[in-house]
């Protein structure tokens, strides 16, 4: 393979996806919005069991996403066990519980309401996978502290991949974010240098499902063109 040095390492050539034209460019960017546009955060799962390669796919997806220093400060961790999901759901619960009857306050109670969400969180159970996302803020290297660049970031891009490739798989899922969430690493024993950072239940959507009827701002409330 051709490759160049640069700063002293090693560089290969980028080999670009395609050579689209411009209007190809153009049909792209339209055909993925309108993909992505039709994507919604589904509460109520089939159980409808989903193949263990398809998740290992969805991860992988997860993993190229870029990161500070290529650091790749994540962990996916995969649960279909009956067992762990049940207890997921059982701690869950309990935060969620606290959180809608003392810990949120009027306001978000309020801003909440159009969603109709409440504590119960069946479909923690009943979406045969839950993919707990955890960020690695440093590594251990031989008992040393070697700290990670930018995790939120990085970590959050790649979970805007996962969601993407989930979607784009037919699945649905939820940005579920039980607060607090250090229930998850004691329940999924991770390390020290995880922290919780998202739980996504993936799986099948329920054979008649409804969403709330809420629509997202147009492109001048979002962007300003400098041109
Ligand atoms: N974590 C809670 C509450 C919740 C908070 C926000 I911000 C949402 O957009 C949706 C729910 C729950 O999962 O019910």
């Amino acid at each position: 393979m051709k490759t160049k040095n640069l700063h002293g390492f090693p560089h290969v050539p980028y080999y670009h996806p395609s050579d689209f034209t411009a209007e190809e460019v153009l049909s792209q960017s339209i055909s993925f919005y309108e993909l992505m546009k039709k994507r919604r955060s589904i509460r109520e799962f089939s159980d409808k069991p989903v193949d263990k390669k398809v998740i290992e796919n969805l991860l992988k997806t997860a993993g190229s996403a870029p990161s500070g220093a290529n650091k790749q400060p994540w962990t996916f961790c995969a649960i279909s066990n009956l067992k762990l999901k049940a207890q997921i759901r059982k701690a869950a619960e309990k935060e969620e519980y606290k959180n809608y009857h003392q810990r949120m306050n009027d306001q978000w109670i309020k801003d909440l309401a159009p969603l109709a969400t409440d504590w119960h969180k069946p479909f923690l159970e009943k979406a045969p996978w839950l993919i707990v996302v955890f960020r690695k803020s440093y590594e251990l290297e031989h008992e040393k502290k070697m700290t990670n660049y930018y995790t939120s970031e990085s970590v959050g891009i790649a979970c805007g991949f996962l969601i993407s490739a989930i979607h784009h798989a037919g699945l649905v899922t939820l940005t579920h974010t039980p607060s607090p969430m250090n229930f998850l690493s004691e329940i999924l024993e991770r390390p020290e240098n995880e922290k919780p950072f998202l739980l996504l239940p993936v799986g099948y959507p329920q054979d008649e499902v409804f969403v709330p009827h809420i629509s997202k701002k147009g492109l001048d409330d979002i962007s300003k063109f400098y041109m």
